[in-house]
């Protein structure tokens, strides 16, 4: 069966720069928890959860932000389970050890603390990505039942350009045991009309992802996009029996694997899903188990690299999303980067 991963965007942005935010994040966070009806225990630790990280972002780096996203897993019984994660980013001080920083007491000026062991003991699973002058990522998340996991570890930041409500781009990622199928869509232009565009890449993801290869989906997205703005569309299909990676891109937009520090990239073709594909074309490369996938819009600029992040690779593909949108992102358009890799227990 086929685990949905990821289904759309970041659900809920909250920029924290004073006191009043962290309480807007809180808020943020009980809505989610509402339209999602989780039980009231797993709602509640996780506004403590966002209560806390928030308050450490603005006490330690200033200011910061706090993305909140549904992360969709396997139950303890086997079914569905639904979780709802925190990533809280900042460029601030950062953490000389973030494992030193979890034991409750040993805060000092200047690092996290306190908040820290309080958002071990409420969330299911802690994260955190720190370097010292850099800046921490701290991913949290609470499932709404005990005893979910990952099949596939799976980190997306999907965002609008600053100011706008919809978001043009949008991201699908879903898993079984060895096969996963990833898609970002990034609207043309921003805004509601984007956003439509996307909407209707979506769609077709739940009854196609897995039934048709990349190239022939995105064929079908180009029929269907017509009434639309039309998209450029990154899909990727990964195989781990088979060690192998089936991509096709069209339009301005990116994807590679990242593995052993060495990346690869996965070509796109020109072209407007929905307005001119003159072929649709796939290519394929090597993947192992522990290997990067990493689809992003032109939101995120190419010239990222995560050699300047010692240990990042190895880190949860959310806290990698997280970096990536902190330090690459071009602010000048809506942002996508969605990054999946094979969970160790799948
Ligand atoms: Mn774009």
């Amino acid at each position: 069966m086929e685990n949905v991963l990821t289904a759309s965007r970041t659900e809920e942005a909250v920029a924290v720069n004073e006191a009043a935010d962290v309480a807007a994040a809180r808020r943020a966070g009980a809505d989610l928890a509402r339209r999602l009806d989780f039980p009231l225990e797993a709602a509640g630790r996780l506004a403590l959860v966002v209560t806390e990280a928030a308050t450490n972002v603005l006490k330690h780096a200033g200011r910061g932000e706090i993305l909140l996203r549904t992360v969709r897993g396997r139950g303890a019984s086997g079914g569905i389970a639904r979780g709802i994660e925190l990533l809280a980013i900042d460029g601030g001080p950062g953490m000389a050890d973030a494992a030193t920083s979890m034991v409750d007491g040993n805060s000092t000026a200047g690092t996290y603390g306190v908040g820290l062991g309080a958002i071990r003991r409420q969330s299911d699973a802690l994260d955190i990505y720190s370097l010292p002058g850099h800046g921490t990522v701290l991913r949290a998340l609470v499932w709404e039942a005990p005893g979910a996991r990952e099949p596939w570890e799976c980190g997306l930041v999907c965002v609008p350009l600053a100011g706008e409500d919809s978001c043009g781009d949008a991201a699908w990622a879903a898993a079984s045991d060895d096969d996963a199928v990833a898609m970002i869509s990034d609207g043309l232009g921003h805004g509601e009309a984007a956003a439509a565009a996307s909407d209707a890449a979506l769609e077709l993801m739940p009854g196609l992802g897995f039934a048709l290869p990349p190239a022939d989906l995105a064929l079908r997205m180009h029929a269907v996009l017509q009434k639309t703005r039309g998209a450029a569309i990154a899909i990727a299909r990964v195989d781990a029996q088979a060690g192998m990676v089936t991509f096709a891109g069209v339009g301005n937009i990116a994807a590679c694997t990242i593995g052993g520090g060495e990346r690869r990239h996965l070509v796109s073709l020109n072209g407007i899903v929905g307005h001119n594909l003159r072929k649709a074309q796939q290519f394929e490369a090597a993947w192992r188990d522990g290997m990067l996938l990493v689809l992003h819009s032109d939101g995120l600029t190419n010239r990222w690299s995560l050699d300047a992040y010692p240990g990042l690779e190895q880190a949860h593909p959310a806290l990698i999303a997280g970096v990536l949108y902190r330090d690459f992102c071009r602010g000048r358009d809506d942002i996508s980067v969605l990054v999946i890799r094979r969970g160790a227990a799948s």
